[in-house]
């Protein structure tokens, strides 16, 4: 026998070749197929450019543009809500408001978007403020302008009203009605025009929008969401009078915008301040601020016109408010209901925090609503525990598996992180518990004038995104429910007084 001439061995090494390549096919078929029917990083929404971290190709503003608005305020966006053009009285009651936040949009926050944050945090970068600094003007107006562009969307109002919203809530930094001073890294004027852009979106499908001072100069409370973590230079400290005498004349350019006819239909109502940290600087000194901001305002719109006011409750009582009881000019008092700040409230077993819900916060709207007037609840979700990523702030751990930086709580002694932000591994008991928080809470903020989830979506915190619990089955696909869940557990949403279980 001779060898096999060379060409012959190619051929043998091509078969070889076609054979095993069919090999791999079949295989890599068989592990995609199943994959891809079973879509199992669906429910965690990587991908899905309207509820998850994927993202819309960057529609980006032209500068210079002037966005015009709709003359059109007819859009309704459920049988339960008047049209735009139509009344909607807060002090009324009649009709609630159901809205989601856009929070993490137009004032970064890190746990709601860390891919933002995450190339950086090796350089210290823990908020809007230091990003802005470390990547200087033009890196971070390209980063925050493509951020503005992509992760609120007109499908994302689209998603709003089919599931039975009504409102959304927008949180605004100073910086974005420019006049900074020196030493102020923030990307001026640019989100701007996206909130304008957005308020059109919110126009076309009939959602009411509330634009809120999310960032005051020298921040009102030191946390990241203000822009700045760090001390608080708003009221407090050295350039505290200055910085809070500065915050008045953005007030009143909000207040006078929306009082604008084209504007009043769709955004009838403003919120003041996002949490003034009344008790860290002193709840007098913040109410006082209160007074101040609201007369700048009703003088900018005149009495009795203009968008109504929405007052953060700065975590003080609404005793603290009772100076207010004469200027009552369609003010509104905002809470913010979370379980997971709180040790005592964490440690509560399920049934306590639902009962928790219905008979305190029920409490506590029904009382701010009698005593102060129309009370509605700004900020709240179903997290149990605070292990979100980046939840309290970049890389400080979390109280729920004793890893938080200045507490010694643990949860339980094994308590641990792991798979509590994979909405994969939630047990349908888990989601059954979920849903009947969420009902609980909203019967007892509709005791008041309504309620936003904080957020309407995350990049990863499945607890904190109602895309994603809609999606995962533990919120509901419309959000005009039936009968409530306090009611028919018999948990009363009007004691006598307000329980407090946080110990
Ligand atoms: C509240 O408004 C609704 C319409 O939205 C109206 O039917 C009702 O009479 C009003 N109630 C009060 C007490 O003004
Ligand atoms: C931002 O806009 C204001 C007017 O609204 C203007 O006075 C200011 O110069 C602008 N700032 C920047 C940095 O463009
Ligand atoms: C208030 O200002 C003082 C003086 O600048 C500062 O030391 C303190 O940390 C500030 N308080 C808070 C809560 O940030
Ligand atoms: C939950 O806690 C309450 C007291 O806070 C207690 O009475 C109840 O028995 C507990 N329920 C369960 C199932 O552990
Ligand atoms: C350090 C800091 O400011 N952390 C805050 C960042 O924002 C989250 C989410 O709102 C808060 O929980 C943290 O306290």
């Amino acid at each position: 026998m001779s060898p096999p001439r060379k060409d012959e061995r190619s051929c043998f090494r091509r078969h070889r070749c076609i054979i095993l390549l069919i090999i791999f096919l079949v295989i890599a078929a068989a592990v995609a197929v199943p994959l891809v029917l079973l879509k199992p990083w669906h429910k965690n929404n990587k991908n899905n450019p309207i509820t998850g971290s994927g993202r819309a190709k960057p529609n980006l503003i032209t500068p210079g543009t002037t966005i015009t608005p709709s003359t059109d305020n007819s859009a309704q966006p459920n049988s339960y809500t008047p049209p735009l053009n139509q009344p909607l009285d807060y002090a009324n009651g009649t009709v609630k408001m159901r809205g989601v936040n856009l929070g993490g949009w137009l004032v970064l926050e890190p746990f709601i978007t860390p891919s933002l944050f995450d190339p950086y945090v090796k350089d210290g970068i823990v908020d809007e403020w230091t990003l802005c600094e470390h990547l200087g003007p033009d890196a971070s107006r390209k980063l925050l302008e493509d951020h503005y562009a992509s992760w609120v969307t007109e499908d994302t109002f689209v998603q709003i009203k089919k599931l039975g919203l009504n409102h959304v809530r927008v949180p605004i930094g100073f910086w974005a009605m420019g006049n900074l001073v020196q030493g102020e890294p923030y990307v001026a004027n640019v989100s701007w025009n996206y909130l304008l852009r957005a308020i059109e979106w919110a126009r076309k499908h009939g959602i009411r929008v509330m634009v809120e001072l999310h960032g005051a100069p020298g921040s009102q409370n030191g946390w990241n969401h203000s822009g700045r973590v760090g001390q608080i230079r708003w009221v407090n400290g050295t350039d505290g009078a200055l910085n809070a005498e500065r915050t008045l004349p953005y007030l009143r350019q909000m207040a006078t915008f929306f009082s604008n006819p084209a504007y009043t239909h769709v955004s009838p109502v403003m919120g003041m301040l996002n949490e003034p940290a009344g008790f860290l600087i002193g709840g007098e000194a913040v109410v006082n601020w209160y007074k101040q901001a609201v007369a700048a305002v009703r003088q900018a719109t005149g009495p009795g016109k203009g968008p109504w006011a929405v007052l953060h409750d700065g975590f003080l009582s609404i005793d603290a408010f009772g100076g207010f009881k004469a200027q009552t000019d369609r003010l509104m008092m905002d809470s913010h209901l979370y379980i997971m700040f709180t040790d005592g409230l964490m440690s509560l077993n399920q049934t306590a925090q639902l009962k928790f819900a219905c008979q305190s916060w029920g409490t506590l709207v029904t009382t701010s609503t009698k005593t102060f007037g129309p009370t509605m609840v700004g900020e709240f979700s179903v997290a149990v525990n605070d292990c979100a990523t980046y939840l309290n702030g970049v890389n400080v751990g979390a109280r729920w598996d004793g890893t938080f930086a200045t507490s010694t709580y643990r949860h339980s002694p094994d308590s641990t992180c792991d798979g509590k932000n994979d909405a994969l591994t939630y047990t349908d008991e888990y989601k059954t518990f979920l849903k009947q928080f969420f009902l609980a809470q909203i019967e007892a903020y509709e005791q008041g004038a309504g309620w936003f989830y904080w957020n309407f979506k995350t990049e990863t915190n499945p607890l904190w995104s109602y895309f994603d619990g809609v999606e995962g089955g533990w919120l509901p696909e419309d959000a005009n429910r039936g009968p409530g869940y306090c009611a028919s557990m018999g948990y009363s949403v009007n004691l006598p007084q307000v329980v407090d279980e946080s110990g």
